[in-house]
């Protein structure tokens, strides 16, 4: 329990190894804020994971800075000596904005568990040592450059293959990575790029043997998501419509869905991650860890994340070269059997190397009370 004394914000451009394309447009850089947080006795840090635009959700960086600066630091450093506990209650003032609020709770936790000399893993209950990594492809220009990188991804040995697809570049392209590889693990992600209307795509997808399709349609509409589950065998996955452990449960409730991906940057940090683990583990519905291209700092808190017992399916928890030429961090590698091992140094276990911070930070920003 320590006073928050001050919150830097960074905004951070990282290279990306090659362009990422999805459904809502085509990523071909890193930029994202970062939050550096000090307490009286410790150093945090935490990553937004809002990209430029509002194409994932509403959130974009701009906001997200916005919202940090002018509205959750000065919640947090105007409060007395706050714990973790505390923090729910004390950010309670603004309403949604889990993604900005994300970056603020994993940098207070990562201080409070650096100062205490605990790792998050061990914070969270996470047993295990290592995680199993799974790859998502983005969208790619032709089939052949699909497979190629198919190949490529599996050599490494990535133990789970995650296509995204959009109208018109779905049942064709999962057909030939699936003659290419009769027997791995393959799932497909339209991020919202469906309508209840498209029932014919999911009832052909279906025949592939997927071990999911990941949101299907709007984020807001749970109840087509189990309109569309009954319809198909295929195990249906929210990613975009999970954003607290409330919704996990309505979602559950209504049958939306079979498997839930957890994202700790998408539901307000590490605190609600858990929460949904939980209410996602006593449902018997097995959750993963999905990934928003995060620099290695946001990666830490994935792979604690994952570390969790409920977490029974290969996540997006790639390794740094999969996304940086140079990440922000000493990268993370995963080993030959697609393994990476959980940080367990105090806190998130790693810290952004300085060289790299001050290469990549396009701006600024000191908040103390
Ligand atoms: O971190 O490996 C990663 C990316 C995984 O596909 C991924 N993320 O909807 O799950 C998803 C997407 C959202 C990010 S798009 C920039
Ligand atoms: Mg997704």
């Amino acid at each position: 329990m320590s006073a928050v004394r001050a919150i830097e914000l960074h905004m951070i451009g990282l290279p990306l190894v090659r362009p990422f394309r999805t459904s809502f447009g085509t990523s071909t850089e890193k930029i994202c804020v970062l939050v550096r947080l000090d307490t009286d006795d410790a150093e945090g840090w935490g990553e937004c994971v809002a990209e430029v635009e509002p194409g994932y959700s509403e959130e974009f960086n701009e906001g997200a800075w916005l919202v940090i600066r002018d509205h959750l630091a000065p919640a947090l450093l105007g409060a007395d000596a706050p714990e973790i506990d505390d923090i729910d209650a004390l950010l309670s003032r603004v309403r949604g904005n889990p993604m900005a609020k994300a970056a603020v709770v994993d940098a207070f936790v990562d201080a409070e568990l650096r100062a205490r000399g605990v790792a998050l893993a061990t914070w969270l209950g996470a047993g295990r040592e290592r995680v199993v990594c799974g790859v998502s492809i983005g969208i790619a220009d032709t089939t052949d450059e699909l497979l190629d990188q198919v190949d490529g991804y599996l050599d490494e040995g990535y133990q789970r293959i995650k296509l995204k697809v959009e109208p018109g570049l779905d049942v064709d392209r999962v057909e030939a990575v699936r003659s290419a590889h009769p027997d791995i693990a393959l799932s497909v992600d339209a991020n919202a790029a469906y309508s209840i209307e498209d029932l014919d795509v999911f009832r052909a997808l279906d025949e592939f043997d997927l071990l999911m399709i990941e949101q299907p349609l709007h984020h807001a509409d749970l109840v087509r998501h189990a309109e569309l589950q009954r319809a198909i065998g295929t195990d249906v996955c929210l990613d975009e419509s999970i954003r607290s452990a409330a919704d996990a449960a309505a979602a559950i409730q209504l049958g939306s869905c079979r498997i839930v991906n957890v994202k700790q940057g998408r539901v307000g940090g590490i605190i609600e991650a858990r929460r949904v683990h939980d209410v996602c583990r006593a449902a018997g519905v097995p959750v993963w860890c999905g990934g928003m291209l995060e620099t290695g700092v946001g990666r830490a808190q994935n792979l604690a994340l994952a570390a969790m017992p409920g977490f029974t399916l290969p996540g997006d928890t790639s390794a740094s070269g999969r996304y940086f030429p140079d990440d922000l961090t000493e990268p993370f590698m995963m080993a030959a059997d697609g393994t990476m091992s959980v940080p367990m140094g105090p806190g998130i276990g790693i810290v952004p190397r300085q060289d790299r911070l001050a290469e990549t930070t396009m701006r600024s920003e000191l908040i103390t009370s």
